[in-house]
């Protein structure tokens, strides 16, 4: 005779097991930025909502949200959730906002990628098994999520919609970064047919001045503040951006800012960073390179003179678009 008992214990595995399998998570890089918080919680529902298998879909995190993502998270009445380095082995995952390893959920291989929505160049990827892969050269992964929403005749629901606005606005700098295409401008347009943000300009000031809140970081939180790593040509070199509406207060703490990115690379063992501060207002650059081989590569990549440890950079304010392609170009010569 069959107990309930077993019957039960038999249900419980079942649901566990069902569980296990049919979960995909969606993850965004290394150190979050807007796109890439608000992006994998988009996707997430998103691909809840048009459930074309039986997985279920939820967002991951590689990191804190920084003080814009919050800002933008508390309008849309969200939390934080902890974030993780690490899910069970073989989990299947749905890459946002990146595909180069050294920016992805540490050993990458224990996984299994079933999809990529990306705005980047593409390094190192390969994969196993087929998967979807959207790339689109677009500003913003949010622009590509609405586009899909747009074919598949989904409709976001305000948070979700007020999200990716959040996040087009943070990845164009409002229209200021010459990543900027019409494809990001419509979709925060018919966005915001759906959240009826009356003032976007204000919005973004909003945003921006959140995320240039200086008050609670130390110069190491600043400089980590949007870290990303690149493989250019064999070499690593790190490239750290911190965007603000208000670089003055920056320059102020000059020489803790050497001291800390001094401390950081000995720390971390790090051969060549560049810090960046982009001045969102101004539409400026200045970047620290405070050792020669980092002088060396400003002054050849950007054609640019070192002074103090400092360089100006001009209007390069887009990492992707400005910043990495000559450093990029300068590994491949030397
Ligand atoms: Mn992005």
């Amino acid at each position: 005779m069959c107990s309930w008992k077993a019957i039960w214990v038999g249900y419980l595995l079942e649901v566990y097991l069902i569980w296990y399998i049919v979960m995909k998570y969606v993850v965004g890089h290394q150190n979050p930025d807007t796109d890439s918080y608000a992006a994998a919680i988009v996707t997430a529902w998103y691909l809840n909502e048009i459930n074309e298998d039986q997985w279920h879909a939820g967002a991951v995190f590689l990191g804190d949200p920084n003080g814009e993502t919050r800002f933008l998270l508390e309008k849309v009445w969200l939390t934080p959730t902890k974030p993780i380095q690490e899910l069970p082995e073989w989990s299947h995952l749905v890459l946002v906002d990146h595909n180069e390893a050294s920016q992805s959920i540490p050993n990458r291989e224990k996984y299994v990628i079933d999809m990529v929505i990306d705005h980047h160049k593409v390094a190192d990827f390969s994969t196993s098994a087929a998967l979807s892969m959207r790339l689109e050269p677009v500003a913003c992964t949010c622009t590509i999520l609405a586009e899909m929403m747009l074919e598949n005749v989904v409709v976001p629901p305000v948070g979700i919609a007020e999200l990716m606005i959040g996040a087009i606005i943070s990845d164009t700098l409002f229209w200021r970064s010459p990543t900027t295409t019409q494809r990001d401008r419509n979709a925060v347009a018919r966005l915001n047919e759906i959240t009826r943000i009356d003032d976007l300009e204000m919005y973004s000031i909003d945003m921006f001045d959140a995320k240039s809140d200086l008050s609670w970081l130390t110069p190491e939180q600043i400089i980590r503040y949007d870290y990303k790593t690149f493989d250019l040509h064999g070499n690593t070199m790190w490239i750290w951006v911190f965007e603000t509406t208000n670089s003055q207060k920056l320059f102020d703490i000059k020489e803790d800012l050497i001291d800390a990115i001094h401390d950081v690379k000995e720390k971390d063992w790090i051969k060549q960073l560049l810090f960046c501060v982009v001045d969102i207002i101004q539409k400026k650059n200045i970047a620290f390179a405070v050792s020669e081989s980092e002088v060396e590569i400003v002054q050849w990549a950007f054609a640019a003179s070192v002074e103090d440890g400092i360089a100006d950079l001009w209007e390069r304010v887009s990492r992707k678009k400005t910043i990495v392609p000559p450093i990029d170009e300068w590994f491949s010569n030397n």
